[in-house]
This record gives C-alpha cells, sequence and structure tokens, in this order.
C-alpha cells in the first residue's frame, strides 16, 4: 500500500502547484452530481488518475467527479474512491481545500475501507494517512514530513454545522444552539476537509452535515468523502456516526455516489448529538 500513499503524495504536490498557477474558471463539463465543474476539478481528477492509475496494485478508481467507477487492473487489489478537489468553489475566494482518498478491498462498503488519506491546501499542504493510526505530514522542499500523531480528546471547544439552517430539523437546531450555549465557538468554511483537519489538529469539537427537510440524506458522499473521514477519526480516537446513532463505518452503499447525514468528533459532542437524537425515534 506504500505504493498507492507515494502515488497520492506525488498527486499532492502537483495539484497544490496547480491551484497556485491554474487560471481559474469553470469548464463546460458537469459532474455526475450536475455540478458545474471548474477547470481545477477537472486538472486534479486527470491528476489523481495518471499517478494512481500507473500503480499495479490499484484494481478500481472510483472518482466524485465521474459517474462511474473505472476498471483499473483486473489484477489489482485494491478500490479507490477519491474527491480529487473538494470544496474548489472556495479557492476563488482564496479559503483552503482538500482531496479525500479512501482505499477499499473487494468492494466500496465502509467495512471494507482499509486505510484513508486526505490533503489540505492551505497556507501550508498537509496530508493526513490513517491505517492503524492517523498521523500528519507537512510538505516542505517536495517531501512530506511527519509531524505528528493526531488523537482526540475527551471533549472540545469547535462547533462545525453545516447545512442551509433554515432547512435543518428542529432537534438538530437544538443539539447546534444546546452547543453555543455551552460556549463552543463556531468554525465553519464551508471546506470539509479544513473544517474536519481544524477539529483533529485541535482534538476535540463537532462536525456536522445532517439531513435535512430538503436534503433527508445530507449531501456529503459516502464513498469518496465520508468514510474516509470517518476512517481517519476512529483512528484518531474520535467518533463518526450518522443520524441514526450507527457508526459511518458499518454503512454499505449501493451506488459510489450515494450521501449520508454525517457527525464526526470527540466522546462528548457525539454523545450529545445521540441524546439529541434519540429523542426523535
Ligand atoms: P463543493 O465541493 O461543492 O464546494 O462543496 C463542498 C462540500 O461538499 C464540503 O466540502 C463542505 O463540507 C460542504 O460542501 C459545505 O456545504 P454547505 O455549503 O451546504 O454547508
Amino acid at each position: 500500500m506504500q505504493e498507492i500513499f507515494q502515488a497520492i503524495k506525488r498527486s499532492a504536490a502537483k495539484i497544490a502547484e496547480a491551484i497556485h498557477q491554474e487560471e481559474r474558471g469553470y469548464s463546460h463539463k458537469k459532474n455526475s452530481s450536475g455540478e458545474q465543474q471548474l477547470k481545477l476539478d477537472i486538472l486534479s481528477d486527470e491528476i489523481i488518475e495518471n499517478e494512481l492509475g500507473a500503480v499495479s496494485s490499484v484494481k478500481v478508481l472510483a472518482s466524485e467527479e465521474k459517474s462511474e467507477p473505472m476498471l483499473i487492473n483486473g489484477g489489482g487489489r485494491y478500490l479507490i474512491g477519491y474527491d480529487p478537489l473538494d470544496g474548489s468553489s472556495l479557492v476563488d475566494v482564496n479559503l483552503s481545500v482538500g482531496s479525500i482518498f479512501g482505499i477499499y478491498e473487494e468492494s466500496f462498503d465502509a467495512p471494507n475501507l482499509i486505510a484513508a488519506a486526505y490533503v489540505v491546501y492551505g497556507p501550508r499542504v498537509e496530508m493526513v494517512i490513517s491505517t492503524v493510526k492517523a498521523e500528519r505530514f507537512l510538505l516542505s522542499d517536495g517531501e512530506f514530513s511527519f509531524v505528528e500523531e493526531l488523537s482526540l480528546g475527551e471533549k472540545g471547544k469547535i462547533n462545525a454545522p453545516g447545512g442551509t439552517q433554515k432547512e435543518w430539523f428542529a432537534h438538530h437546531k437544538e443539539l447546534i444552539d444546546s452547543l453555543f450555549k455551552e460556549g463552543y465557538r463556531l468554525r465553519y468554511s464551508g471546506g470539509m476537509v479544513p473544517d474536519l483537519h481544524q477539529i483533529l489538529v485541535k482534538k476535540g469539537g463537532l462536525f456536522s452535515y445532517p439531513g435535512t427537510q430538503d436534503r433527508p440524506k445530507g449531501k456529503l458522499r459516502k464513498v469518496f468523502e465520508v468514510f474516509p473521514f470517518a476512517h481517519v477519526f476512529e483512528k484518531a480516537g474520535g467518533y463518526a456516526i450518522d443520524d441514526r446513532g450507527e457508526r459511518i463505518l458499518s454503512q454499505r452503499v449501493n451506488n459510489v455516489h450515494e450521501t449520508t447525514p454525517c457527525f464526526f468528533g470527540s466522546k462528548y459532542e457525539i454523545e450529545t448529538v445521540k441524546r439529541f437524537y434519540e429523542r426523535t425515534k
């Protein structure tokens, strides 16, 4: 699997360069979710496909930017689901964005996720890899150097509430308000990768992207976004659950573009989510 992480590191360095040099603007294409694709979306996807597609152990690639998974090598072992440039619309307002990778065996069901990685393109380029633990790396002089092992505490101070607030269900609004009443600080950029990275580095808090009245299954994609971050959070001693209070990593998928409500955080916050959501059962 090390050859996969090396390919991801090479991709990250190239995408970081593209973000700072490539022209902005939208292409004439749309992705499978019907979203207009930025030229950077397409370029990032091409960079990753070229790097990972050359790794002999890779069997299938599934990109958020493509409607169907691609068979790369029938004799390969790993299936990789990835979001090449999550939050890409934030580049034009100079906010941090990221790439997210899930490494699966046999299928894209969460129980078959064996490792995950993400890259944050911000003031610095950082990468986190989760296998048996979650490890943070910093890109400097073209190389990723180890920084620390990520480890969440029991409780944090950050509240990152996603989704359109006027579409929140009442019990979700009560949950979010209760944390602010406890003194939690609002930290939400609209970029899943930096918003979750901040909670991991600050050792606690809650990120939520709930089911809403207009999007009961939430917005974030299981295979490309939610499962990989659930893996990172659990390896960092945190938790990741859905709106039924079940572990995200027990979920299965029928289509790689499925979404799920999701909550990521330290112990106290996830127990609080369960308390407010159990009232609705
Ligand atoms: P884009 O990739 O369309 O910019 O969306 C980013 C994202 O999928 C994820 O990175 C954020 O957590 C989430 O959307 C923010 O969504 P809201 O703007 O609805 O809170």
